[in-house]
């Protein structure tokens, strides 16, 4: 087979990538390892920011999102159970929207079976032949050998993938900072406890309560990273949910029975650069932020719109500006949600080493933002996300 550019990965930033790139008229193959079922069965992030939901619209698969996603003009933080309320669009003029990566990924798919585009599916074995030279990918699927022959390779396989790893280690530097908590995650068919998110600072551990729509609850709990997900029982997650919320939100608590339960651990890490000759990385493939700050899909979305404005001015006049800036316009901006994350994880969340001096730099900190407009402005302007 040949595509002008062959995708490894048919996440969210694959299928992004694939459905603006054949918008611009540039060939694509997107060769992805699970079935279109199992990475629809994914549970993930929950929140997008102005730019991303904008990169939807124009890759004309936002239609059912502006239906059923929801804006929100802010959300909630509290401490110890007292809580605040933090306006993005009255700090900064912005808003978020709430609608699933699920729904996401689902709308993804339908706009490129709308185009014709090619997904292939269940493929296994793939290798990155020749990425400073005639860049071309190999793979198994139902036995069969596979070619594609390309101008570039896009790595959007996640942060377990093959692509990163095609960078020679010697040309590659990464940083990571692994915590030592994960986020037990539940969805239950139960309306959300408030009309925006609560992020929850306690002293039992963090919290967090958000939501898929009007009768679909997304919660979350810090854990201990040697917990499993079958030693949580749906009354126990509830319990402990409730402790960790201000006590006039969880009197209002509705509870039901779970649909899913996973633990996720929290992890910031990137790899640099993001491109090794005609390979480039997009998404969890580069980066992973811990959940806090919503950042994941929406750094998928930035990579994605820094890589389709290099790859268009390619094949439009020839000029390689684009592309050759593409890992330094990217990296600018996944270290700001990198630093953004950082700050807000380590404000809410306690560190089983900390010291009675890091608690009063929590609190401080929470403080600043229910005081002062500047730090209010600051946290708005980073959630709702920095302009491309
Ligand atoms: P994805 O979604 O991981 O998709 C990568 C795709 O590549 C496929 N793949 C391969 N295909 C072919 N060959 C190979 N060798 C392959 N190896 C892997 C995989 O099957 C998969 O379909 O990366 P992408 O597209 O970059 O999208 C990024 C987002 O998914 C990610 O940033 C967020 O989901 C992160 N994230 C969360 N972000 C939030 O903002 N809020 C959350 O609550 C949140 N929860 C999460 C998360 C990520 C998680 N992971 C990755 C462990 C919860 C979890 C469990
Ligand atoms: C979610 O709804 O899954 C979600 C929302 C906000 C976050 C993380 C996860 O910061």
């Amino acid at each position: 087979m040949r595509a002008q550019v062959a995708i490894i990965g048919g996440g969210p930033s694959g299928l992004l990538l694939s459905q603006l790139l054949n918008k611009a008229g540039i060939a694509t193959v997107v060769l992805e390892r699970k079935g279109r079922e199992h990475v629809l069965s994914r549970i993930r992030a929950g929140v997008l920011e102005t730019g991303a939901a904008d990169l939807l619209r124009e890759a004309g698969a936002g239609t059912r999102m502006d239906r059923e996603g929801v804006l929100h003009d802010g959300c909630h933080l509290s401490s110890n159970g007292r809580m605040f309320h933090v306006d993005f669009k009255q700090a900064c003029g912005r808003q978020v929207m709430v609608y699933g990566q699920t729904e996401v990924t689902r709308d993804l798919y339908e706009a490129q079976d709308a185009i014709g585009a090619t997904i292939l599916h269940d493929v296994e074995d793939v290798v990155l032949h020749d990425l400073t030279g005639t860049p071309h990918v190999t793979f198994m699927r139902n036995g069969v050998a596979g070619r594609i022959d390309c101008d570039f390779i896009a790595g959007c396989d996640g942060f377990h993938g093959v692509s990163r790893r095609a960078i020679p280690e010697d040309r590659r530097r990464e940083f990571e900072k692994v915590y030592p908590f994960g986020w037990l995650g539940i969805l239950s068919r139960t309306p959300p406890v408030d009309a925006e998110l609560i992020y929850a600072s306690h002293d039992r551990g963090f919290a967090l309560a958000s939501m898929r729509s009007a009768v679909l609850s997304r919660h979350y709990i810090q854990v201990p990273l040697t917990d499993r997900p079958e030693d949580w029982t749906d009354e126990a997650f509830w319990d402990e949910f409730r402790l960790r919320l201000p006590p006039e939100v969880a009197a209002r608590l509705v509870t039901g029975p779970s649909i899913e339960k996973s633990i996720a651990p929290l992890r910031s890490f990137v790899s640099e650069p993001m491109r090794w000759g005609k390979l480039f990385l997009c998404g969890d493939a580069a980066h992973i932020v811990p959940p806090t700050g919503a950042k994941g899909l929406n750094l998928a979305a930035s990579d994605v719109h820094y890589l389709v404005e290099g790859l268009r001015g390619f094949y439009a006049n020839g000029q390689s500006d684009g592309v050759d800036a593409y890992s330094d316009r990217a990296l600018a901006r996944v270290w700001q949600a990198m630093r953004f994350s950082w700050s807000l994880t380590t404000m809410m969340h306690r560190f089983p080493d900390a010291s009675a001096y890091d608690r009063r730099m929590q609190d401080t900190d929470l403080a600043q933002i229910e005081r002062s407009d500047t730090a209010r402005r600051l946290m708005a302007e980073n959630y709702t996300g920095l302009p491309y």
